[in-house]
């Protein structure tokens, strides 16, 4: 909904601008909660922006009709401040993406060759519904908590809106003591219109989809709100349980129906990749008549046993992907291509489209990734859309795939204007206009103005306080590009000295638009709560090239704490030597991801406001995972020779879950060698350094059923 009232503030009466204030309100509320609890905004935030505007214009010719709950002196995440947290007490995971029959190929290859196994491996394979995760927490067969995924490891406390649910049970008969029951809420078809068609009637807001409608009806803050709305649950998984559901997948999900939860029929056992796919091709096919969303296919290695031994990537069980649909399609007309600024310096064009409803979601914008792209090249040169180029003004077919941002699928050239001319890339930064260079082997062109550039610097601030990096209640991205266009915060440090600077002012903070005395206060407080963050969020949230989530859980996790990590960045030289070779032994870590990682901290600049930053900080060592009591934590444990019954990776990997740091080269550190057959330089170096060396059998006793 945009701001349709437009009469002059000037021209209002007191009358109409009470009236005005309370709709601006609500309109401010409504956008508050699609943007920052469902993920959805539904305005831009030009219109936002322009909401509060007129809503402080009207306030300051009538201040005597601000209403308490004024949206002026609201910042951030209000809505979600309502609900309670609940850490998980076993993470809930995301899952791999495949996307194609070759991706599900390599997926049943990749678990082969992990396990070393030749024989028939089963795999389940289900419907990927399209709604929300939810964690039910069952206590002697009470249901005593619900929780949202939330960022993986801290949900929402949604317990009482769960309760409304009818597919969720309050009780269970006959189930282990403690047992965590996780599966998706969604909405289904039918549901869906009817919820729409009452909230027509009733002058409510209407959901854009079935996935908007089930996060807006369970996310309530009011619970009798949700038991109004009809949502439906499928149990897909479990988390804590005090006593084993089953020894396969297929068993434990029959399990949990027993129990009393609705599971997803078209749950099936396959036994080979071929068969996986065929399942695939059936419920996508049947796709349209199942009367609720789905946007893929979730196979599991069936036998637990083997689930456990494959075990997790950082934040992905290895046992498990989530083969998705094919996107959806529409055709608009290009309108621009305008050029952001990214936080490496990135130049990337989008393309602004006439909007254009894919698949339930209006779509007004896409990436158009590079310039080899709109020239209608792919990375490595080769001809993508037949050669196509994309021009201003064209007919564009746009493709969304679940969450990722639309892209540009092909270009209809009977319907290119006559005017339309070639797109020039820029070669200069428009932010900045230092020169935009394109290094060799890169597909991407580059502001070179670094820090300078006030589109890099503000991005990083960005991505600074999103949600998996410092997620800072009531500072969110408006707020830092602001505070930078004022040049109260430059780099990250910034932040954590504003109370320092402008504490005794907060007159200052409280006269700039939608801050009063108590969110100034509130926001210091809340940089404050995360000066303790753990090692993970620092490494990411320094924005380095290549460093995602994952890779920064990678690196916190091998380097632990935060002195060890700078240290071996400090020290480390690209391509060579021993901190080198340590960052490219770690599981997931690449040449390019480690080369990027050491530029930064031996760059002056990037290092000094690393240093500031980390000045202002207390950065929580990695707390290691996995048993306290297994015989080998702590320990540094060095696989040697040929191993028969796991293959290397799976010893690696098991090794690691147990606290024990595997190594690659036998040193006066070393306190363990597992050597097979075949065992040469390395089983002569620890006899001589008298370090404990035990077969593959011997570790197998060791570790145990640890
Ligand atoms: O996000 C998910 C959707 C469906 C899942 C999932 C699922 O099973 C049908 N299963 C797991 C284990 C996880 N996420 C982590």
């Amino acid at each position: 909904m945009v701001d349709r009232q437009k009469t002059d503030v000037a021209a209002l009466t007191e009358a109409e601008a009470l009236a005005e204030l309370e709709r601006l309100s609500a309109l401010l509320l409504a956008a508050n909660a699609a943007y920052h609890t469902q993920d959805a905004p539904e305005i831009s935030d030009a219109e936002y922006d322009a909401l509060k505007r007129r809503n402080l214009a009207i306030e300051a010719k009538f201040p005597h009709l601000k209403r308490a709950d004024s949206p002026s002196d609201q910042i951030g995440a209000a809505v979600a401040e309502g609900f309670g947290k609940i850490a998980h007490e076993i993470r809930m995971l995301s899952l791999e993406n495949a996307f194609d029959d070759a991706d599900v190929v390599d997926f049943e290859d990749r678990i082969r060759k992990y396990l070393g196994h030749d024989g028939p491996i089963a795999f389940t394979a289900e419907p990927k519904i399209d709604g929300l995760s939810l964690s039910l927490r069952y206590e002697q067969g009470q249901l005593v908590q619900a929780a949202t995924r939330g960022d993986g490891e801290v949900g929402e406390n949604v317990t009482q809106n769960a309760r409304t649910i009818s597919d969720i049970p309050q009780t269970l008969a006959d189930a282990p003591d403690v047992l965590e029951v996780r599966g998706e809420v969604y909405m289904s078809h039918t549901d869906f219109q009817a919820l729409n068609e009452r909230q027509v009637a009733r002058g409510g807001k209407t959901f854009a989809n079935p996935r908007n409608a089930a996060a807006g009806s369970l996310r309530q803050l009011d619970p009798g709100i949700t038991a109004e709305r009809p949502l439906s649950f499928f149990a897909y998984a479990w988390g804590a349980v005090s006593a084993p559901l089953a020894e396969t997948q297929m068993n434990s999900i029959n399990r949990l129906r027993a129990l009393g939860f609705s599971i997803n029929q078209l749950t099936k056992v396959c036994n080979t990749a071929a068969e996986m796919l065929d399942h695939y091709h059936d419920i996508e096919a049947r796709r349209a008549s199942l009367g609720y969303d789905i946007d893929g296919v979730v196979y599991k290695v069936n036998e637990l046993a083997l689930q456990r031994r494959l075990g997790f990537r950082s934040t992905t069980p290895r046992w498990a992907i989530a083969h998705k649909f094919p996107a959806e399609l529409a055709w608009t007309r290009l309108l621009a291509i305008d050029i952001q600024v990214g936080r490496t310096g990135a130049l990337s064009p989008v393309a602004r489209l006439q909007p254009v409803t894919v698949g339930g979601v209006v779509v007004s914008n896409a990436t158009l990734h590079n310039e080899d792209y709109i020239l209608g090249r792919d990375s490595k040169g080769e001809a993508i859309r037949g050669s196509k180029d994309i021009r201003v003004g064209d007919w564009v077919q746009v493709y969304r795939a679940g969450d990722v941002i639309p892209k540009i699928a092909d270009v209809d050239l009977s319907q290119r204007p006559n005017t339309a001319q070639p797109y020039e890339f820029p070669t200069f930064c428009s932010e900045c206009n230092s020169p935009a260079v394109r290094e060799e082997g890169d597909a991407v062109r580059r502001c070179t103005g670094g820090l300078i550039c006030p589109a890099q610097a503000v991005e990083r601030l960005r991505h600074f306080v999103g949600r998996a990096a410092f997620d800072i209640e009531g500072l969110g991205a408006k707020q830092v590009e602001a505070f930078y266009r004022d040049e109260w915060v430059r780099t990250p440090a910034d932040i954590f000295t504003l109370r320092a600077r402008f504490g005794t002012g907060i007159q200052q903070l409280k006269n700039r638009e939608g801050w009063g005395a108590k969110s100034a206060e509130n926001l210091f407080d809340a940089i404050d709560e995360k000066r303790k963050i753990p090692l993970n969020r620092v490494i990411f949230a320094l924005g380095i090239r290549h460093v995602g989530e994952n890779s920064a859980s990678l690196l916190a996790n091998h380097y632990s704490t935060w002195d060890q990590f700078e240290a071996a960045m400090t020290h480390a030289t690209i391509g060579e030597g021993a901190e080198w070779d340590e960052l490219l032994a770690i599981d997931g870590v690449g040449g390019v991801l480690a080369a990027s990682v050491i530029a930064a901290f031996q760059n002056d600049k990037e290092r000094a406001a690393i240093d500031a930053l980390a000045a202002e900080l207390d950065i929580q060592a990695v707390a290691k995972r996995g048993p306290v009591d297994s015989p080998v934590a702590g320990k540094t444990v060095v696989f040697t020779g040929t191993l028969e019954k796991m293959t290397r990776a799976e010893a690696k990997a098991r090794a690691e879950s147990l606290g024990a740091k595997v190594s690659g080269s036998v040193s006066a550190k070393t306190d363990l060698l597992v050597a097979g057959p075949g065992a040469g330089s390395k089983a002569k170096a620890a006899a001589d350094l008298g370090v404990q060396t035990i077969d593959e059998d011997g570790w197998i006793a060791l570790i145990g059923d640890a």
